[in-house]
C-alpha cells in the first residue's frame, strides 16, 4: 500500500488529522489497534475548549455538536462550603462545551467513511521503519492476519500514551507523577447542576461534569494504587454526598452506573515531537493529568499545527513550517502542562502535606475566586488560549 501521510492511531489525533489533510487535498491511510465500536464507545474527556469548537465548526464538523453539547459560561470551584463561580462569559466573553470525546470520535469517523477516507481497524504488531529515509514504511499484519506494509511520505504517531510511535523518537522525558488517581463513574441520572464544579473537600478531591440531559460523570480522588473492587456503588455515591454537599446539600443525583474506572494522574512531554519523517501528536507525546481539561484539546492542536505543516511540505515542497513545528507545538504543550499542574495541585488533597501546606492551598483557592485577576487567568487558559 502507499498513501502520503501514514497516520498510526484512530483516537481524535489520528482521526482529525486524516480529516484536516483530506481538506487541503492530502491522502492518509489510518490504521488502528482497537475494534471500530471499541474506538466509538471509549469513555473519556468531555469539555471542548472554545478554540476546539470553533475549529470543528470551520471544517464542517459542528452540526452534531451545536445540537447536542452543552455550552457552559462558567464552572464552579466548591469549597470551605460553598460554591465560587468562575464566570467565563462575563469575564472573557467566551465558554466551552462539554460533548464527550467518544462523540467527537463517531463524527470523525462518520466524516472520514463519507469522504471515502480509509481507516483499518484490529491492525496488529505495528512499526515503523526507514523515518531517517523520504521514504519511511509502517509494517503491520491486517484483521484478516495478513501482513501489510504501507509506504509513506510522512508518518504521523497519533497513537497515545502506550503507542509503539514515541519509541523511534530519540527525546528527552519530562515525566511527574502525581500521588493520587481519579475513580470515575459514569451515570443514568439526569444532572442537577448546569455547570461543572471542581470540589476541594478534606476527604479529596471530587468533580461534577454531564454528558447530556440524562447522564451525569462524576470523578472522586482516590489513592494512585486503588483497586477498584473495594469501590462498590453504594461507597462511591456515600463518598460523592460527602464530598459535593454545600450546607449539607448534596448536588448528586444516583442511578445505575454504566461505567466505571480508574485513571492515573500524570505529566509527561517528549521533546522534541519529531525524527526524520516521524512526527508525534496529542498523548503519543504529552499527558496532562485531566484536572485542567486539556488533553483532547491539546492533541487538536498538534494536528491543526502539523496539517497546516504537512500541506506547505507535501503540496509546495516548503518545509518551514514542518521544521518548526515541534517547537510550535511544545509551545502550548508547556503552557497547558503548567495550568493542568496548577489546577491539580490547587484542588487535590496532597498525601503528606503538611499544616502550613494546607493553609496556604487554602489561601490560594480563596484568592483565586475572589480576585478578578486570578479568575481571569483561570477563564482565558480553561476556554483555550488562542492559537
Ligand atoms: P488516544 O485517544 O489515546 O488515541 C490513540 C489511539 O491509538 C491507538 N493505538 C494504536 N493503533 C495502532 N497501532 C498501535 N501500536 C497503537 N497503539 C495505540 C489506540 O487504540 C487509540 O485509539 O490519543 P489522542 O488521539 O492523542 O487523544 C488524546 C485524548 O484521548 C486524551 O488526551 C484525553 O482523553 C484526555 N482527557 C481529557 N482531555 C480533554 O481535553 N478534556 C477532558 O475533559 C479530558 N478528560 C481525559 C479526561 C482523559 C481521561 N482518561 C481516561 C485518560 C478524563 C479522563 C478520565
Ligand atoms: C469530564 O466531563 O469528563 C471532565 C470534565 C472536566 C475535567 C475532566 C473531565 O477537568
Amino acid at each position: 500500500m502507499r498513501t502520503q501521510v501514514g497516520i498510526i492511531g484512530a483516537g481524535p489525533a489520528g482521526l482529525l488529522l486524516s480529516h484536516l489533510l483530506h481538506l487541503n487535498g492530502i491522502e492518509s491511510v489510518v490504521i488502528e489497534e482497537r475494534s471500530e465500536d471499541y474506538v466509538r464507545q471509549r469513555v473519556r474527556a468531555g469539555v471542548l475548549e472554545n478554540t476546539t469548537t470553533d475549529l470543528l465548526r470551520e471544517v464542517g464538523l459542528g452540526e452534531r455538536m451545536d445540537r447536542e453539547g452543552l455550552v457552559h459560561g462558567g464552572v464552579s470551584f466548591r469549597f470551605d462550603g460553598a460554591d465560587h463561580r468562575i464566570a467565563f462569559e462575563e469575564l472573557i466573553g467566551r465558554n466551552v462545551t462539554v460533548y464527550g470525546q467518544q462523540e467527537v470520535v463517531k463524527d470523525l469517523i462518520d466524516a472520514r467513511n463519507r469522504d471515502g477516507g480509509r481507516l483499518l481497524f484490529e491492525v496488529s504488531g505495528t512499526a515503523v521503519h526507514d523515518i531517517d529515509t523520504d521514504r519511511p514504511r509502517i509494517t503491520f499484519t491486517d484483521s484478516a492476519g495478513q501482513p501489510q506494509e504501507l509506504v509513506c511520505d510522512v508518518v504521523a504517531g497519533c497513537d497515545g500514551f502506550h503507542g509503539v510511535s514515541r519509541k523511534s523518537v530519540p527525546h528527552e522525558a519530562y515525566d511527574h507523577t502525581y500521588p493520587f488517581a481519579w475513580l470515575g463513574v459514569l451515570a443514568k441520572a439526569a444532572p442537577t447542576r448546569e455547570e461543572i464544579a471542581y470540589t476541594h473537600h478534606e476527604r479529596g478531591f471530587a468533580l461534577y461534569s454531564m454528558r447530556s440531559p440524562e447522564i451525569t460523570r462524576l470523578y472522586l480522588q482516590v489513592a494512585p494504587d486503588e483497586d477498584i473492587a473495594n469501590w462498590p456503588d453504594d461507597r462511591i455515591w456515600a463518598e460523592l454526598h460527602t464530598r459535593m454537599a454545600v450546607a449539607g446539600e448534596s448536588p448528586v443525583l444516583e442511578g445505575p452506573v454504566l461505567d466505571k474506572g480508574i485513571t492515573a494522574m500524570r505529566s509527561f512531554v517528549a521533546t522534541p515531537m519529531r525524527h526524520g519523517r516521524l512526527f508525534l501528536a496529542g498523548d503519543a507525546a504529552h499527558i496532562v493529568p485531566p484536572t485542567g481539561a486539556k488533553g483532547m484539546n491539546l492533541a487538536v492542536a498538534d494536528v491543526r499545527l502539523l496539517s497546516m505543516a504537512l500541506t506547505e511540505l507535501l503540496r509546495r515542497n516548503d518545509s518551514r513550517l514542518i521544521e518548526s513545528y515541534s517547537d510550535t507545538a511544545l509551545r502550548r504543550v508547556w503552557r497547558a502542562e503548567a495550568f493542568s499542574w496548577t489546577m491539580t495541585s490547587m484542588l487535590h488533597v496532597m498525601p503528606g502535606a503538611d499544616a502550613f501546606q494546607r493553609q496556604v492551598q487554602l489561601a490560594q483557592l480563596r484568592y483565586t475566586v475572589s480576585s478578578t485577576a486570578a479568575m481571569t487567568s483561570i477563564a482565558e487558559n480553561y476556554v483555550g488560549l488562542p492559537w
